[in-house]
């Protein structure tokens, strides 16, 4: 071990020294402060010094040194103390700035939470709403296509009902087609002084005098009945023939109201002779009598023989035809 003695050149009055102690390890210098109390001993080193006016000198001069080495070592202590004051001084208000800044991002982030959980609120509500929306939105679809398939499901029913009648329809009407066509022909062919037409309907007018139920039954065999008179017009065609003929009008049922074949109880127009009818006896169907003029009808008893005209109405025959 290395040891490196420094010597004060100034004794104190005590005759203390300080000794400054090198110790070498070989890896890193440690200094090491002795402080060796040798009272009443004395170490010197160098000459000795000689005469007391400049030992006086020399002590002065040591005290001088000794002060100004001390005063430099207060000064190095005071530089280091304040160097650590303020390094302190700094390293707080440092963390203080950075406190205040903490301080403040943690209320940034306090009041950008805050915001966020009343956004979240209120999107958490609107979600809610529009769940609520959607469910009834559901719903009401559902029952809409329901109601869809229902009405669908009708329309085609109605669409082949439809399509039935309107199929049926047709058939009808080549059916009325045919039996129209087949009447013209057939009615072509009785063309004669017996049969006449005049609007609408065909006539038929018998070669023979019979009873009013005996003409009945002839018409009623050809598909039809006795004449009923609806106009002047027929009244004066009728009497055109210029015969004595039973017209299809009765009281047989009820005396005094008279009746044509079809059911319908006779109003006007009428075309009685004057006097009549006057039921003279027991005269219970009309005849055409005064044919010469309008006011022909005569009622005489149903028994006695007279000629008979049946009337063939085409207005029986109107075509089914499409409404829309
Ligand atoms: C005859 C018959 C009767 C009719 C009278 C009118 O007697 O034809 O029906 O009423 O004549 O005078
Ligand atoms: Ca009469």
């Amino acid at each position: 071990m290395d040891e490196i003695n420094i010597h004060a050149n100034a004794d104190k009055a005590s005759g203390d020294y300080i000794k400054w102690k090198r110790e070498t390890d070989g890896s890193e210098n440690i200094y090491q402060y002795e402080d060796t109390c040798h009272t009443g001993k004395q170490i010197r080193t160098g000459p000795a010094l000689s005469g007391t006016g400049e030992s006086r000198m020399v002590e002065k001069s040591s005290y001088k040194a000794a002060a100004v080495i001390l005063g430099l070592l207060c000064l190095l202590l005071l530089i280091g103390l304040m160097s650590l004051v303020f390094l302190y001084t700094k390293g707080s208000s440092k963390k203080e700035i950075e406190m205040v800044q903490l301080q403040t991002n943690y209320n940034n982030l306090t009041e950008e939470r805050d915001q966020l959980q009343t956004s979240y609120n209120n999107l958490t509500k609107e979600r809610d709403q529009l769940q609520t929306s959607y469910n009834n939105l559901t719903e009401e679809r559902d029952q809409l296509q329901t109601s869809y398939n229902n009405l669908a499901k009708e329309r085609d029913q109605l669409q082949t009902s439809y399509n039935n009648l309107t199929e049926e329809r047709d058939q009808l009407n080549k059916k009325l087609d045919d039996i129209t066509t087949d009447l013209q022909r057939k009615l072509q062919g009785l063309q004669s002084q017996e049969l006449r037409y005049f609007s609408g309907s065909f006539y038929y007018i018998s070669s023979s005098e019979k009873s009013w139920e005996e003409g009945r039954n002839d018409c009623r065999q050809k598909g039809t009945d006795l004449v009923i008179i609806n106009s002047r017009e027929e009244q004066d065609f009728i009497r055109g023939w210029k015969k004595r003929t039973w017209i299809g009008l009765t009281d047989e049922q009820t005396e005094g109201t008279w009746r044509w074949v079809d059911g319908t109880v006779l109003t006007t127009p009428r075309f009685w002779a004057e006097s009549e009818p006057n039921n003279e006896g027991d005269e219970d169907c009309a005849e055409i009598k005064h044919y010469d003029s309008q006011n022909s009808w005569n009622d005489v008893p149903c028994n006695v023989g007279k000629y008979w005209i049946c009337e063939i109405s085409l207005k029986n025959y109107s075509k089914v035809t499409r409404q829309c």
